[in-house]
């Protein structure tokens, strides 16, 4: 549910990095946050134990111009992966606008992308929402390890709709395919925005890209 501030003309937008634990979220963020220019990004928030894993979550906020007349801003979050934080990952998951699933490409961490895709979509549910409603794509991340699986076998596994979701490989240590997730999801949230308010045209906004220069 994005946050519209007539008064100030401002839109928020949430996108959450939801995945397994330790499948690459946070280095996501880092990466976006490490690209982009001080003006259009405020603080990145990381809450994390020792171990560099997510307590909480990780908070990005980036800036953009693209609805005319409103200004735009995209709260980026990560939930914690491990299994015994779920309450938390219910709370972040609260008014979420689009969804960047990050999959760990290890073939021993198969299991780990299917049951945290499934705690998910049984989040959502509780919220009374699902993933048939909310815009997302699919980065399959840690392409550089020597021990994946195929794309094919992990589209088999996680992107099993009629029409498939766009899905990107990644390297986020490298910054590989971070912002081409990201600007896709953001563009799927914008277009679900316009179609539901009936702005007056179902496209996907060109205009939209939160780029690097
Ligand atoms: N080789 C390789 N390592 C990666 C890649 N992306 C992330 N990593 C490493 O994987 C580890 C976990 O990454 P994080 O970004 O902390 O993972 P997370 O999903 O936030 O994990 P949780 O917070 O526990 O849910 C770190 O050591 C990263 O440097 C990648 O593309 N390739
Ligand atoms: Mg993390």
């Amino acid at each position: 549910m994005a946050f519209v501030n007539m008064a100030r003309k401002e839109i928020a937008f949430k996108i959450v990095y939801y995945g397994p634990a330790l499948g690459g979220k946070t280095t996501n963020l880092e990466q976006i946050h490490g690209a982009i220019q001080p003006e259009s990004r405020g603080e990145l928030t990381i809450l994390s134990t020792r171990q560099d894993r997510t307590l909480f979550f990780d908070f990005l906020p980036l800036r953009s111009d693209i609805i005319r007349g409103f200004s735009s801003k995209f709260q980026l979050y990560t939930v914690p992966g491990q299994t015994i934080y779920n309450e938390t990952r219910k709370l972040v998951l609260r008014h979420v606008d689009g969804i960047v699933f990050v999959a760990d490409s290890q073939w021993e961490k198969m299991e780990d992308n299917t049951l945290s895709f499934q705690n998910m979509q049984d989040n959502l549910r509780e919220q009374n929402t699902s993933i048939d409603q909310i815009p997302y794509a699919l980065q399959y991340n840690k392409r550089d390890l020597p021990n994946i699986a195929p794309v094919h076998y992990m589209d088999f596994l996680l992107n099993r709709r009629r029409v498939r979701v766009p899905r990107f490989e990644s390297i986020a240590i490298e910054c590989r395919g971070v912002f081409e997730a990201l600007n896709t999801v953001s563009r799927m949230v914008l277009a679900a925005f316009i179609r539901e308010h009936r702005l007056g045209h179902g496209e996907l906004p060109e205009d939209v890209c939160i780029s690097k220069e």
